[in-house]
């Protein structure tokens, strides 16, 4: 992975802000990965910065040491985008829960990912709004009971990475709030050059408690969970199962996986560069499948950033500033007449090109 020499520890990312997060809140956990990570990456404080917008996990910024921006509902992606192309030096990372990122900011974190704008983005899903009490989410599984579904939700959830991929994003990876591998996540979000989408999921422990549990909780996890490798078999239980293609139905099985030898049981070799798998791999049902974390789809293109750039310096090559003559150039009017004051209206005049 893309690890340097750190240029700082992970004390000069606390800040001195009182946490506002509820105790026990998986946040916590994201924000000590995230500090952990920084150090590793080579981050320098003075030139990151993190974006945030409405909700628990928008309070982030807050508890990072570095530049921050808590903004406004859905509209981080916004912020982040013109604070890229302002300073395109700056590594920004983008901080979203699924009620920010997908309800009233859907839109904004569709056009980041499809632009492809450099950051990484991290969505907090906890399949509930948080911070105004709970109520459901565009996540939220069917039949969750919240005070704005108090008989159960109906709604069919939005899957973020299915949502990211069908965006156009080029970096999709899951992970979530406890789980040691989260770092590792987090450094390959930082080593693609691009719109780099996380799922991240998270316990909210006062609203919708332990929903993760049936693949988070530590027992039996390594039978729930298939953490994806590039180039690796697509194994989990121990390497005693593992995913496979029906090549007849073109479906997705799970296949049991006989002393190791995984090529007479056909398991995929996962490349983290093929898209159509991507999509299955987040379309994959829990249950059946297990959760495949990681990252699932890894594969550059050139950034909106680094082309809006080339376009500028392209467009004032050879070129000497000149405001005077920008103001004065293309349609422009002369507004000429007198103010006709018997009449009581302020002015009637002529406008020539
Ligand atoms: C324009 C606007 N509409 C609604 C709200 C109320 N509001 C604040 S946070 C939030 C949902 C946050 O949910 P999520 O993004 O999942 O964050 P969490 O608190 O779960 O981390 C809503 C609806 C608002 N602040 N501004
Ligand atoms: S309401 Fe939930 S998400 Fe918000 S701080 Fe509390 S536990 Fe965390
Ligand atoms: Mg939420």
């Amino acid at each position: 992975m893309n690890d340097m020499t750190p240029i700082t520890t992970v004390k000069d990312w606390e800040t001195d802000q009182e946490v506002r997060w509820c105790p026990g809140c998986g946040d916590y956990a994201i924000l000590k990965a995230v500090q952990r990570t920084l150090p590793q990456l080579g981050s320098d404080p003075a030139n990151t910065v993190f974006v945030s917008g409405i909700g628990c996990s928008s309070r982030f910024p807050y508890y990072i040491e570095s530049y921050g921006f808590h903004t406004i509902h859905g509209r981080a992606p916004a912020f982040a985008t013109g604070i890229k192309l302002a300073n395109p030096d700056l590594d920004i990372w983008l901080v979203t829960g699924d009620g920010d990122g997908l309800s009233i900011g859907g839109n904004h974190l569709m056009h980041v990912l499809r632009r492809n704008v450099n950051m990484q983005i991290m969505l907090f899903n906890n399949e509930i709004y948080g911070l105004t009490k709970g109520q459901y989410s565009p996540t939220s599984r069917e039949g969750t009971k919240s005070p704005s579904t108090p008989l159960g939700s109906i709604d069919h959830p939005a899957r973020p990475c299915a949502f990211a991929l069908g965006a156009g994003a080029r970096f999709v990876a899951r992970g979530f709030d406890v789980s040691k591998n989260l770092p590792d996540v987090l450094k390959a979000a930082h080593a693609h050059r691009g719109a780099a989408f996380v799922e991240i999921f998270q316990n909210c422990v006062v609203y919708n408690k332990d929903v993760f549990d049936d693949f988070a909780q530590p027992k039996g996890a390594e039978d729930r969970q298939l953490w994806l490798e590039d180039g690796a078999p697509m194994l989990f239980a121990g390497g005693t199962r593992g995913i496979t293609l029906n090549h007849e139905t073109l479906r997705l099985e799970v296949v049991e996986v006989t002393d190791g030898d995984w090529q007479t049981a056909k398991v995929i070799v996962h490349d983290v560069t093929n898209r159509a798998i991507a999509h299955m791999l987040v379309e994959m049902p829990f249950g059946p499948f297990p959760m495949a974390l990681g990252v699932l789809y890894d594969d550059p293109v050139p950034t909106f950033d680094d082309m809006a750039i080339a376009d500028r310096e392209h467009a004032v090559a050879g070129k000497e500033p000149n405001l005077a003559r920008l103001l004065a150039s293309g349609q422009t009017w002369t507004v000429s007449g007198t103010v006709d004051e018997s009449a009581g209206h302020p002015a009637r005049g002529m406008v020539s090109k």
